[in-house]
């Protein structure tokens, strides 16, 4: 494997013209697509400009695979209209793809977050249907497969990442029948009966198809898809086992993703990260119960549904005002989209009223947050709350759940969790709700403020056994591992 050392700005404008050819000097046996590189711009002072790599879970479990296999990611960089070359970073080799501020919105903004995230979480807000960005949506797709087809070795591994790239596959094996493909799609595989909206579901349902293995959360997943392919496809099924007309043979398998749970456990330890969170606690005026939600603001996390639970404990008397209070951590997500602008809105609106009905002199009952903070500043957050509150309507699984259970130590936590968070299968000794039912939610923040210590104990044991057993390197090594096998239907 050779790469530049530094990233190369090429030009700034035009992205979408690039050839999706790569330079011939990257070649890797290991190769990850996903719509985003796991690096972040840091611009310095004087002008140069370096690379870091973000510290996300999914980083974490494959860096030791990217190591031993010359591993190459591939993604967009994060800004549009800008074409930059291949750089080696921290050991992987990023092969960044451009996307022009057209594509941005039609592919990304538009086919991707206003089309398929909503499509795919129960519809709870109205899909789009344009043309224009489904034509976006395949040829971006086309650049990703043609970038990673451009850099893999002979008979290389690729692991496809997600929503936004679910033509890849397909595309991918067309052009390099000998890779082994595998996909993971971290958002949840609806029921048939919504996925039949799309009208472009004949396309998406076999560019996965394209795919050696496709991984989704939850076994549920698994059934809606092979229902889809049973009833859409010419394909035979058998069990978890697709086979097309020319042969090929695609398997569908649930692998429920985690979290680099003894690094978060190890961060929530740290001195400066105690320290930290004392701190929170006697800034929020030490109260006797902090409750706590972490969520990308997004409609699916059922951040109004939570709070307008809370505000109505507090204002009927059942939590008191001068001993608890809410803590919201949002951070700002996909903001060009209208139906986040308007999220926003309704949430100031709402913790704006909560906290002008109920609220004293330095003690507002919701303390809201709305930005996004370093990783030490979340671990504090989970170690000191009482009570973490994770709602969503819809989840493709929850990773804050988990990085609460792994930081929060000691007998004396509770995790209130959605039974539609994908977490909820695993996590079974959580407190659970349903988050449409407001009464179901204010019962149980009562009980887990409320429970016999004993109760808290058990529950929080349980779940972190779960939590340590079941890590992300973990779920990164099965789900390799499988691809790995040849199955033959
Ligand atoms: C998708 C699926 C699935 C949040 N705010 C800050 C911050 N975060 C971190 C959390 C957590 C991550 O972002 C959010 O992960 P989730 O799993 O909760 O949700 P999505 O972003 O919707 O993720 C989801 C996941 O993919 C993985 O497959 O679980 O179902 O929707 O790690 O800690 N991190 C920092 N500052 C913040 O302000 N540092």
């Amino acid at each position: 494997m050779a790469a530049p050392k530094k990233a190369q700005t090429t030009s700034t404008s035009d992205a979408a013209a690039g050839s999706g050819t790569a330079p011939a000097d990257v070649s890797a046996s290991f190769v990850v697509v996903a719509n985003r590189l796991p690096v972040d711009r840091v611009q310095h002072p004087d002008g140069t400009v370096d690379w870091r790599t973000s510290p996300g879970g999914l980083v974490t479990a494959l860096e030791p695979v990217m190591r031993k296999n010359e591993g190459a990611w591939v993604g967009w960089h994060g800004a549009p209209d800008e074409v930059l070359d291949p750089f080696e970073e921290d050991g992987i080799t990023i092969v960044p793809v451009p996307l022009s501020s057209q594509e941005v919105a039609e592919y990304y903004e538009g086919f991707s977050n206003a089309t398929l995230w909503p499509l795919y979480h129960d519809v709870v807000a109205p899909p789009e249907f344009h043309r224009e960005w489904w034509d976006a949506y395949v040829r971006v797709n086309r650049r990703f497969a043609e970038r990673a087809a451009a850099v893999s070795d002979e008979g290389a591994t690729v692991w496809v990442q997600d929503y936004q790239l679910q033509l890849v596959p397909q595309m991918l094996r067309t052009m390099r029948p000998d890779l082994r493909i595998g996909f993971f799609l971290h958002i949840p595989f609806p029921p048939v009966e919504l996925f039949q909206q799309l009208p472009w579901r004949r396309e998406i349902t076999e560019g996965l198809l394209g795919s050696d293995l496709i991984g989704f959360q939850l076994p549920g997943a698994v059934q809606n898809f092979t229902r889809l392919v049973r009833q859409r496809v010419s394909a035979e099924v058998r069990r978890d086992l697709v086979t097309l007309p020319d042969g090929h043979v695609a398997r569908a398998k649930a692998y429920p993703i985690s979290i680099d749970s003894r690094g978060f456990r190890e961060l929530a330890r740290s001195a400066p990260v105690r320290e930290r969170a004392r701190e929170i606690r006697r800034d929020l005026g030490d109260p006797e119960v902090m409750f706590l939600g972490v969520d990308r603001l997004d409609y699916t996390k059922g951040i109004k549904q939570r709070l307008r639970a809370y505000g109505e404990l507090v204002a009927e008397g059942r939590l008191d005002p001068d001993k608890v209070v809410f803590v919201q951590v949002a951070t700002p997500s996909r903001e060009r989209v209208d139906q986040y602008r308007h999220l926003r809105d309704e949430i100031d609106m709402l913790v704006g009223r909560i906290n002008g009905e109920v609220g004293r002199i330095g003690r507002p009952p919701v303390v809201y947050l709305h930005s996004s903070f370093p990783r030490e500043e979340m671990a504090a957050l989970y170690s000191t709350a009482d009570v973490m509150v994770v709602t969503p309507l819809r989840d493709g699984m929850n990773l804050v759940a988990k990085e609460y259970v792994a930081c929060h130590e000691g007998d004396e936590g509770a995790l209130v969790l959605s039974e539609f968070a994908g977490a909820a299968y695993e996590l079974k000794q959580a407190y659970k709700i349903n988050p449409y039912d407001i009464n179901d939610i204010k019962a149980t923040l009562e009980l887990a403020c409320r429970d016999a210590p004993t109760n808290k104990a058990r529950r929080l044991r349980a779940l972190r056994k779960q939590v340590f057993d079941n890590d992300i390197t973990r779920w990164a090594d099965t789900f390799l591992s499988d691809l790995d096998q040849k199955v033959t239907g």
